[in-house]
């Protein structure tokens, strides 16, 4: 046949739809998808298995410095292959401006270490720590149209964050060149002002952490962001949603028509704060910014997740050893302000959810295929090439085991973290085999993929950018005055 490779009998799950069928791949793209194909050069039974989209994680760090100046333990070599493990065959990690780092020599950089490195495709989304009038009028513009069509702001930690105003001049700058802001919501002057009194009076676990970032810094950043973005007119996307009061500034805005969206991760649905709670310096492998909070918040991200309010399902890899080099920097002299913040969750995060949301009866196979893959790739520009099966879009697939069963450990685990925060649990469900634009990633425990594989994705005008120049308020101080349209006459 003219097929390279042909899947055959697989129950294929969309976002929309499960059916049985056969999958065609052609020159790394699904070529055909019907019953009774001919068969390929690699002929594939996928009969009492799931063929799903690759995942997308549109949100990790490979081989970056945190805000507070650490560096990441994964490599885009090992991050991609820990990726691929878990089903994973798109990520969007960022590159990372600090202050003073000029924009064109950051992206370079991290495109010329992920193009060696990587085993799988991958994007990058910017993170802007610095924007100077250079970078709002020459680099940003530069960027987007060179495939990086979302950037990152924090409203917290000393070195990263922006004040409202540059929040605002990045908000226009994203709505005039169409691009997505993610934001990372807190309250820096809470979380300062809280951290210090803890110190003071030698408060300085790991569990203070969950403290000090309270849930009001994470819900009144994103109440602000939301303003802001609402002032401008643009959409943002609130990153690591956290807390319950979070969500319900989200949805309360989503539920106004605001072009607010947003996404979680695993540790805001498997841990709560008590489990960084441990003795010694222990705690500090649950140490996350926003940390996990109570069983409600818990309740409420899943809920999030489930009825839309949240639409997509990130790591958030941040993955420091623990160890002098990575979550512990100075020793005995410790303080939970002095940890990195970051769990690791690229290889978990699809089996943790298939497991205990799709095999445990809470989310459906086709919301678990939207919050993982088909959400990821609309929002960021990458849809329909990533992110579905679909005759013409990349061969990028996953077969899942649902019955295989798994206690997860780190020893069984591809990054170079040293621990996971879910070791011992046991779930069900994996992906056995995993397509790359139709190469065989991974088959039964073994990588396949040579080292500098993965290919950059350009991406184009994310669908939330689209969507608001459509829709978006005629009277908003932006279109009234400060038109998007430099030709549109008022
Ligand atoms: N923000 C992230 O996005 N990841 C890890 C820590 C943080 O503050
Ligand atoms: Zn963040
Ligand atoms: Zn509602
Ligand atoms: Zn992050």
């Amino acid at each position: 046949s003219n097929f390279d490779v042909t899947i055959r009998n697989g129950r294929i799950c969309t976002a929309n739809e499960t059916y049985y069928a056969d999958i065609g791949i052609k020159d790394g793209v699904i070529a055909a998808i019907a019953k009774s194909l001919p068969a390929g050069k690699q002929d594939i039974d996928a009969a009492g298995r799931w063929v799903l989209p690759g995942g997308i994680d549109s949100h990790c760090h490979v081989e970056q410095l945190s805000g507070m100046g650490m560096m990441c333990a994964d490599d885009f070599y090992s991050a991609t292959v820990s990726a691929a493990f878990g089903g994973t065959t798109t990520i969007v990690p960022f590159a990372a401006q600090h202050r003073g780092n000029q924009i064109p020599e950051v992206v370079a950089d991290y495109a010329k270490r992920a193009a060696e490195k990587a085993v799988i495709d991958y994007g990058f989304h910017l993170i802007l720590a610095d924007p100077t009038a250079e970078a709002i009028e020459k680099h940003l513009p530069a960027v987007i149209k060179d495939g990086i069509t979302s950037f990152k702001i924090y409203m917290t930690y000393d070195r990263m964050k922006l004040d409202d105003y540059q929040v605002l001049d990045v908000l226009e700058c994203a709505s005039k060149e169409g691009a997505l802001v993610m934001v990372h919501a807190e309250n820096n002057d809470m979380i300062r002002w809280i951290a210090r009194r803890l110190v003071e009076r030698g408060l300085t676990a790991p569990k203070y952490h969950a403290v000090a970032h309270t849930s009001i810094a994470e819900s009144e950043a994103t109440n602000r962001a939301v303003a802001l973005a609402t002032l401008v007119d643009v959409p943002i996307l609130i990153v690591h949603v956290a807390g319950q009061e979070a969500v319900r500034v989200i949805h309360s805005s989503q539920a106004l028509g605001l072009p607010i969206h947003a996404e979680s991760c695993p540790q805001y649905l498997f841990l709560t704060a008590k489990d960084i709670d441990l003795p010694g310096l222990e705690g500090a492998k649950f140490c996350c910014s926003p940390p996990p909070g109570d069983e409600a918040s818990q309740e409420a991200v899943w809920q999030g997740l489930i009825n839309g309010t949240l639409q997509m399902f990130s790591s958030d890899h941040a993955p420091y050893r623990f160890d002098e080099s990575g979550k512990l920097p100075k020793g005995d002299a410790t303080t939970f302000k002095d940890m990195a913040n970051g769990v690791p969750g690229l290889e978990v995060r699809m089996p943790l959810l298939f497991s205990e949301g799709v095999l445990k009866g809470r989310m459906t196979i086709e919301r678990f295929v939207a919050v993982t893959a088909t959400n990821h790739a609309r929002t960021y520009g990458m849809y329909p090439q990533k992110g579905t099966i679909a005759v013409g879009s990349d061969a990028d697939l996953a077969i899942w085991n649902p019955e295989k069963a798994v206690t997860i450990s780190t020893k069984m685990l591809h990054d170079n973290v040293g621990y996971t925060p879910y070791e011992g649990k046991q779930i069900t469900g994996w992906p056995e085999q995993v397509f790359s634009r139709g190469r065989l990633v991974v088959t039964d425990g073994k990588l396949q993929a040579e080292r500098g594989s993965g290919k950059f994705i350009k991406r184009s005008t994310p669908e939330p950018v689209l969507r608001q120049r459509l829709t978006g308020n005629p009277n908003s101080v932006m279109r009234k005055y400060f038109s998007v349209d430099p030709s549109e006459k008022h």
